[in-house]
């Protein structure tokens, strides 16, 4: 394995693209192991840029850390991991080309393997499953939380498994060896944040059901995480839904929107709320089953009494464009 070349430096630099995934992460500390586990005296540090809410949850899982750092000092030898172009890198590029580079990935191919002494590409659904090959080869079965953090890159880059293929179905069972399954889908479940579960409670709370055609339309209000308040709506039982925030500071309306596949086969979300947001002189837009918009707050209005104007308008428009599309 041409890999094995380059093990026996005195020490590394991995870099994971920024806002690192489970997946860059993974793959950065099971390159750490593999390499400590041929040369125990070697300095090996990983950086990011920035990693993601998601990756630090895995890392405190298993006891780890990378340095989070812009721009960072490179050692002679240079492992990029889960990165396909070097614009997902804050790394010095003149530096960098002066480096011997090794790049392991699993996105298409760019510019940036020309520069590699050694480019490991694999079109696998992760690059966290190209380590466990690696592993696999080289006959080393690397300890738990290792296993915990390959587990993690693989169950979050496939989208929970939907991307899965055979192979990755054997390379899980391959590292599962007294793990549970439960607790890996767990790491990577963040339970939202406190004032965002209670805007979900409170647009529940505040909901006015109407019933059209057979369908169910929530209208609700909350002061932030429309969107989310929304999709939650929808995800309990509403065929479409409407929440509006006013930001009294802003002096701003916002309207989120979300429907089921059984609306927005008639209506096209995105092309609703910008209808709706031309009558409140804002602006939206968006996708079929997501939409959205802004609109300026008229401060002398009460809120109460915006809050009623702009949902019957979302409601008043829905169904005229609605029964427009029935026709
Ligand atoms: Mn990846």
């Amino acid at each position: 394995m041409e890999l094995l070349n380059y093990l026996n430096r005195d020490s590394y630099t991995i870099l994971c693209h920024h806002n690192a995934d489970p997946d860059a992460i993974a793959s950065a500390i099971a390159l750490k192991y593999l390499i400590n586990k041929y040369n125990p005296n070697a300095d090996c540090k990983i950086y990011a840029d920035s990693i993601s809410k998601v990756s630090k949850n895995v890392l405190n899982e298993i006891n780890e850390a990378i340095f989070v750092e812009s721009y960072p000092k490179l050692s002679d030898t240079v492992f990029i991991v889960d990165t396909s172009s070097i614009n997902q890198l804050k790394v010095n590029e003149e530096e960098l080309k002066k480096r011997e580079v090794i790049l392991i990935d699993h996105h298409k191919r760019t510019d940036l393997a020309d520069m590699c002494k050694l480019a490991i590409i694999k079109e696998y659904p992760s690059t966290s499953e190209i380590l466990v090959d690696i592993f696999r080869e080289l006959n080393i079965y690397p300890p738990k939380p290792v296993r915990i953090a390959l587990l993690c890159g693989i169950v979050y880059d496939t989208k929970h498994l939907k991307l899965a293929n055979a192979q990755t179905f054997e390379r899980i069972s391959y590292l599962l060896k007294d793990i549970s399954f439960n607790k890996i889908l767990g790491m990577l479940n963040l339970e939202s944040d406190y004032s965002k579960r209670t805007a979900h409670l409170k647009a529940c709370s505040r909901m006015v059901l109407k019933e059209f055609d057979g369908l169910n339309i929530a209208l609700s209000h909350v002061s932030s995480h429309e969107a989310s308040c929304a999709k939650t709506l929808v995800s309990i039982g509403a065929d479409l839904a409407f929440v509006v925030a006013v930001r009294k500071k802003e002096g701003e309306i916002r309207v989120s929107a979300r429907c089921r596949k059984n609306v927005s086969r008639y209506i096209h979300l995105g092309e609703l709320m910008e209808k709706i947001a031309k009558k409140l002189n804002g602006s939206g837009g968006g996708h079929s089953e997501a939409g959205g918009l802004n609109a300026p707050y008229d401060k002398k209005k009460k809120k109460e009494e915006v809050i009623k104007e702009v949902l019957n308008l979302c409601y008043k428009t829905f169904v005229e464009e609605y029964k427009k599309a029935l026709k």
